[in-house]
């Protein structure tokens, strides 16, 4: 009795498997590959990533900021003392940035290269130094 009741349980998962021919059924590189790429479709359009720059006598942190080339940012910028000026002469960005309230600027690089940018308000005696650099990386 045992056996025979064993032997319908094996028929039956025998029957599930053969209602889900191997043919239909994705492989699984196949499944991988598919979901990173549903992923990045659905959620790279609705919301650029924020780069957070902060001004202050007399630097910008972070100095050095890396952008993939076409990625869609906004860069924000806050100055944490006096009004600051942000200038990126080669990607035409320019702004001045005061105390208390962050600028937004969208920025989607067109081509690879390093972008100096710098502070154009006189800020203070150290004014001069406030400098840094947007390095766009080309795709691998
Ligand atoms: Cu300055």
């Amino acid at each position: 009795m045992l056996a025979r009741a064993i032997r319908i349980g094996i028929a039956a998962l025998g029957l599930v498997a053969c209602a889900h021919p191997a043919a239909n059924t994705p492989k699984p590189a196949e499944l991988q590959h598919a979901g990173p790429a549903a992923n990045s479709t659905s959620l790279e359009p609705a919301s650029p990533a924020t780069i957070r720059i902060t001004a202050r006598q007399w630097s910008f942190t972070p100095e050095e900021i890396h952008l993939a080339l076409g990625q869609s940012v906004i860069l924000e910028i806050a100055s944490l003392d006096v009004t600051h000026g942000f200038n990126v002469p080669d990607l035409d960005v320019r702004v001045d940035v005061k105390p208390g309230k962050p600028t937004h600027i969208p920025v989607q690089p067109r081509r690879a290269g390093t972008y100096a940018f710098h502070c154009d308000v006189f800020c203070g005696d150290g004014h001069e130094q406030m400098s840094g650099r947007i390095v766009v990386d080309a795709a691998p």
